[in-house]
């Protein structure tokens, strides 16, 4: 079975995000989603709105999602694409060539850049916050 690999904070889920994932989860059979911790968001210099343990409540309730493993670094792609023998990479395309690198250590790797959507956690929080 052709298992995909998605990464991301997915904060705040909404349908942009869950557009990807089933997108993702439609090139295969399996989805798995490396989900970016609190401290590897600090390291990205990005903070979310909801803890690591929140978002991954969220994301296992998502009927595409198979499976959610922590993503601590930015080689934890390379580690699960070996440990789960992963057929498809897949983001939205604001990572566009991003990626390509992996391509190095696994020639067979499909990467699939999606076209982003147009909703933003950072919108929503935004908008909300001028209610
Ligand atoms: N995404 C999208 N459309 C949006 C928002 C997000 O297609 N409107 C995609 C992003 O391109 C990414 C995934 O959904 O592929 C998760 O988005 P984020 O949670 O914003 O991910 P990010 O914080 O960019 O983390 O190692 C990669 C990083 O962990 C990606």
């Amino acid at each position: 079975e052709k298992v995909v690999l998605v990464a991301g904070t997915f904060d705040i889920l909404h349908e942009s995000h869950i557009n990807m994932l089933r997108n993702a989860r439609n090139l295969g059979e399996r989805l798995i989603v490396m989900l970016s911790t609190d401290e590897f968001n600090a390291e990205k210099g990005k903070k979310s709105y909801q803890d690591y343990d929140t978002r991954k409540y969220v994301l296992e309730a998502v009927r595409y999602v198979d499976l959610v493993i922590p993503e601590q670094s930015w080689d934890d792609k390379a580690l699960y694409v070996d440990m789960f023998d992963v057929d498809i990479f897949a983001m939205g395309d604001d990572w566009k060539g991003k990626f390509d690198f992996l391509k190095d250590q696994f020639p067979e790797l499909k990467i699939m850049y999606f076209p982003r959507g147009k909703t933003s956690s950072s919108k929503i929080k935004e908008e909300l916050g001028s209610l």
